[in-house]
């Protein structure tokens, strides 16, 4: 082995970021952390380093900048409030599987357990919301710690690693050779195919006269997009996929069914309901897409393929699984199976979709609906633009209305559902690809949660357009309390809210207000032919809900689906049309 150089702990940071890949990260500098980013400073020429006007910005631009590339997110804050600010960040990318190192500053050795200034036990906190944590104790262990943490937040099911480096050993000098190699096994992480597993998943597919393909958010991580169409394509079966999973299958192709779960479609909750086989592929039966769990899709023999072993099982047993590379998998599973019509249970889908597709109408004369807004944003950037959201009515819009074709091209946080989080993702996915329209499609709540970050739009003249779809309401809230709290609307109007054209003005960006249809085209058109940062305001209807519904803890066959039909009035029909004969 060569000798290694005299360097500071800093450098050895620096060097492994680079020999990993890094191009980029994002961060808040402050005194326990001031070594590395002095390293950063002078090796400014190999690496970007954003400065974010909040460590909550930092971390959501980083998930943004992974979700977008696939590649590891990097940030970095300083020890105490640095280090706790990326709390929430954490667990969205750990609830989402989002690859990511987070590196923090700590107090330096001596210090620790003192309450010392800015002192935070950031391991402990951090221990239930990472995929794993490092407190670096030695200098000479600090290059391995880095490569690992890479290798951890990648590998099997992907998420963030925080790196704690007290300020001690990122400022001393060691001679410590570069590690070539993680110091664990990939198969720690992406166990072997079970193909016993595979082949009585192809029996069960040939068995079967309903079968539906429920995949998600893990089909995109493992980059297996490819794989999943040409199963799809192959078997003829019906695709539904997740929030999470968007983007995993086209939208425009004739097998696909829409998004299942609480605001999914129609179609796809009933087919949940209906199919006898269901082929869950990288998604994790949350309570998002179950619904009642004694009623989740009753029907059907289940089968599961995941990277994750502890999803399998965990809500949901299942009749046959197998863990491992998606890709291997699929492709082992395609060959097996042959080619079948399923016409009787394309027809019941097709029926399904005409009784209660996805859709809305918009009166030119009347308030602007906020569907016809996400549906204009989908017609002006023809479906290929990075959309990130917020959390609330418009990201289920934004969700329904907006058709995505490839992966990596929508960007939310699913499993946490973290208000803020759109923006920064938006930011980073815009680093990760400087050309493309990157648009966060926001809720005037959300997005004065982490709005300061648009001071790094400005400077770095980012094309990112924020869309606020602003019905002056916590939207999400208020359709809770419309429904199920006699519309007391505790603490959902928020009335008092910047001018969001003056607010762009102040940050020298190009602000836009629509009122009406017509506005809402012309001004969302103009923000997208001009290059660089925009924020678009668009008022909406306040009284609109995301249908379908189901409400928490219902069954999924018992969605609300438009404000005249009521809950019971749903269930009523049910009852009515299984009295008949099983279909609705
Ligand atoms: C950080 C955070 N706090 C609270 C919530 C609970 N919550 C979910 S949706 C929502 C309302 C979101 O309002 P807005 O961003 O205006 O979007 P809208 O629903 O009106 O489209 C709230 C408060 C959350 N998801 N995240």
């Amino acid at each position: 082995m060569a000798k290694a150089k005299l360097k500071t702990g800093a450098q050895m940071v620096v060097d492994v970021l680079v020999d990993e890949g890094v191009e980029i990260l994002f961060g808040l500098t402050g005194g326990a952390i001031l070594p590395v980013f002095d390293a950063l400073f002078q090796n400014r020429h190999r690496i970007q380093l954003v400065d974010t006007r909040h460590e909550q910005g930092a971390i959501h631009m980083a998930e943004g900048y992974a979700k977008a590339t696939g590649k590891v997110g990097v940030c970095i804050a300083t020890s105490g409030p640095g280090a706790t600010n990326l709390v929430t960040g954490l667990t969205d990318a750990y609830m989402d599987s989002v690859p990511l190192v987070a590196i923090t500053g700590q107090v330096p050795s001596h210090l620790i357990g003192t309450d010392a200034f800015q002192e935070a036990d950031v391991v402990g906190i951090t221990r239930s919301c990472t995929k794993h944590n490092f407190l670096v104790k030695n200098i000479q262990e600090l290059p391995q710690v880095m490569r690992d943490a890479f290798f951890i937040a990648r590998s099997g099911r992907p998420g963030p690693v925080l790196v704690d480096i007290p300020k001690d050993i990122a400022a001393a000098s060691a001679e410590v050779p570069m590690p070539k190699a993680p110091s664990i096994p990939l198969s720690k992480f992406v166990p072997t195919p079970d193909f016993k597993q595979v082949e009585r998943m192809a029996e069960l597919i040939a068995a079967a006269k309903k079968p539906l393909i429920y995949a998600g958010g893990g089909v995109i991580n493992a980059n297996a997009s490819e794989a999943l169409y040409k199963f799809a394509r192959k078997t003829n079966i019906p695709v539904t996929l997740t929030l999470m999973g968007l983007g995993a299958y086209p939208a425009n192709d004739r097998q696909f069914i829409d998004m299942l779960g609480m605001h999914g479609s129609y179609r796809a909750n009933l087919a949940l309901t209906y199919c006898d086989l269901l082929i869950a592929i990288g998604s994790r039966f949350d309570d998002r897409v179950t619904g009642k769990l004694s009623e989740f899709s009753p029907h059907s023999k289940k089968v599961h393929i995941d990277v994750d072993p502890t999803s399998i099982g965990k809500n949901v047993s299942v009749d046959a699984h197998t863990l491992g590379d998606m890709n291997v998998i699929l492709g082992a599973l395609t060959k097996l199976c042959g080619t079948k019509e399923y016409e009787g249970w394309y027809d019941e889908l097709d029926a399904w979709n005409k009784k209660h597709p996805l859709a809305y109408k918009q009166d030119p004369k009347a308030k602007v609906l906020p569907q016809f807004a996400v549906d204009e944003i989908f017609r002006l950037t023809k479906g290929d633009a990075i959309i990130t959201t917020e959390v609330g009515q418009h990201q289920m819009w934004a969700a329904q209305f907006y058709r995505f074709n490839k992966p990596r091209r929508w960007i939310t946080s699913g499993g946490l559902g973290t208000m803020g989080f759109g923006f920064p993702a938006a930011i980073g996915a815009s680093f990760a690809y400087p050309d493309a329209t990157v648009i966060d499609i926001a809720g005037d709540g959300s997005f004065q949660m982490t709005m300061q970050e648009l001071a790094v739009v400005k400077q770095y003249d980012l094309n990112v357009k924020t869309v606020v779809l602003n019905n002056r309401f916590l939207g999400m809230v208020k359709q809770w309390q419309d429904l199920f709290f006699d519309k007391r609307y505790a603490s959902t109007s928020i009335p008092a809210q910047p001018d969001f054209v003056k607010l762009a003005d102040c940050y020298g960006i190009a602000g836009y207000r629509a009122e009406t249809p017509k506005q809402t085209t012309e001004v969302l058109a103009e923000a997208f032919k001009r290059k660089g940062p925009a924020i678009v305001e668009i008022v909406v209807d306040e009284e609109e809900h995301v249908y379908p519904m189901v409400p928490a803890g219902g069954a999924n066959k018992d969605m609300v689906l438009n404000k005249q039909q009521d809950r019971e009035r749903v269930i009523a029909e049910i009852a009515k049309a299984k009295a008949k004969g099983g279909k609705r």
